[in-house]
């Protein structure tokens, strides 16, 4: 199936959420800025809003110079505890659009304000319904956090990563496959996402300057400056081909069986025979490579499609089917007590994976 993946950015997105917090704000220029503490605006800016770009002034450059750029603007520190804690929020909106997997990898964050959530199996790989869905997610973020976000869609994340910069603020950008070429070639080399200015530079010396250009040249003399990974990975960048998987933040391993119900429903009395047999397959499966886990997630699906998920980190690991289904059972209750919609599928997952040590469980005593 073709594969289809979004990439999403909040907007100005430090600077949204302080506009958010204080009307008054608005149609100001806002800049946040890392101060250093040693005298009034002596750090960098963290970023501004789209009013304050429109006078030059960009993330990155002393707070000072953006002073002077617009010296009615609004400086205001950062707050980074804050913004993270509306970045968990978001990012739960985001990862309940990904597709269902198992292991649990349609879903990436991969800054604090962006994610790749991939939708080949939700679309079917087709990229109309796939803009449907990014202007679900605009709507759903906007009427629950008042932000507002840009999405890239792509067949993989390269392509996605660097089309949802292409509108901004509040845009929406749609790289069909058959439109990698038109997308990638006409741009500079450095623009694509992977290429840092020291490659740029040695691509330029090599008279590389278009990603057209990188695409058409010969990949052993690529191969032969770059190294062989190197060298491979930009010919193939270049005609837009990128196989990698999305993988969670936290990198580690996890183990899943979903299925469904075999009617939508919010009765414990029929998910709960479905949850025990879920169990008991993670913890075959987990049995047959020797291993424990920590965390236990619990993911639902509702009758209209949506997923969530809910994780619960036990003290030590263990691997006991009696903790696994006791831990899920209580997060199914948290589940169905909040729920309205029918579920109609459900998934348990285990993390934080380590080789078992040569004794049984704590709970075993
Ligand atoms: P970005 O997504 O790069 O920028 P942005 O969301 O502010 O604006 P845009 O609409 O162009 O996406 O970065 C996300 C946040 O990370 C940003 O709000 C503040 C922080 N940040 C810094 O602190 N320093 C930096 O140099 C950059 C680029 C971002
Ligand atoms: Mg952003
Ligand atoms: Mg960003």
């Amino acid at each position: 199936m073709q594969r289809v993946v979004l990439h999403v950015d909040m907007d100005y997105f430090f600077a949204a959420i302080e506009e958010r917090e204080s009307p008054g704000l608005r149609g100001k220029a806002v800049v946040v800025c890392m101060l250093s503490g040693r005298s009034e605006l002596s750090g960098a800016v963290s970023t501004c809003n789209y009013v304050a770009r429109e006078f030059g002034i960009r993330s990155g450059m002393p707070c000072s110079g953006a002073k002077k750029l617009n010296p009615d603007a609004v400086f205001l520190p950062v707050r980074k505890e804050f913004y993270t804690t509306v970045s968990d929020r978001v990012m739960e909106i985001l990862r309940s659009y990904a597709d269902v997997k198992e292991d649990g990898n349609a879903f990436e964050q991969i800054s604090i304000d962006e994610a790749f959530v991939e939708i080949t199996e939700k679309t079917g790989g087709d990229f109309n319904l796939a803009f449907d869905l990014a202007m679900q997610i605009q709507n759903e973020i906007k009427e629950k956090e008042m932000l507002t976000c840009s999405v890239g869609i792509g067949p993989n994340k390269l392509i996605a990563k660097m089309a949802s910069s292409i509108k901004k603020p509040e845009g929406i950008t749609v790289v069909s496959p058959d439109k990698l070429e038109d997308f990638l070639w006409p741009l500079k080399v450095s623009k694509l996402w992977g290429i840092g200015d020291v490659t740029a530079g040695k691509l330029q010396e090599m008279g590389i300057i278009k990603i057209k250009d990188l695409a058409e040249h010969e990949v052993l003399d690529l191969v032969s400056t770059f190294g062989k990974t190197r060298g491979i990975w930009l010919k193939q960048a270049a005609a837009g081909i990128d196989d990698s998987p999305l993988k969670e933040r936290d990198g580690s391993e996890q183990i899943g069986r979903i299925a469904t119900l075999s009617e939508d429903t919010l009765d414990l009395e029929l998910i709960s025979p479905l949850l025990e047999r879920l169990a008991e397959d993670v913890i075959s499966k987990l049995d047959s490579r020797g291993l424990s886990f920590r965390v236990v997630t619990v993911m639902v699906i509702n009758s209209n499609f949506r997923m969530y998920t809910k994780s619960r980190t036990l003290n030590h690991p263990v691997y006991s089917k009696e903790i696994l289904l006791g831990t899920a059972r209580e997060i199914m209750n948290e589940f169905l007590s909040e729920s309205r919609v029918e579920l109609r599928r459900l998934g348990v997952r285990v993390g934080d994976l380590q080789k078992r040590k040569g004794q049984k469980s704590l709970f075993d005593y």
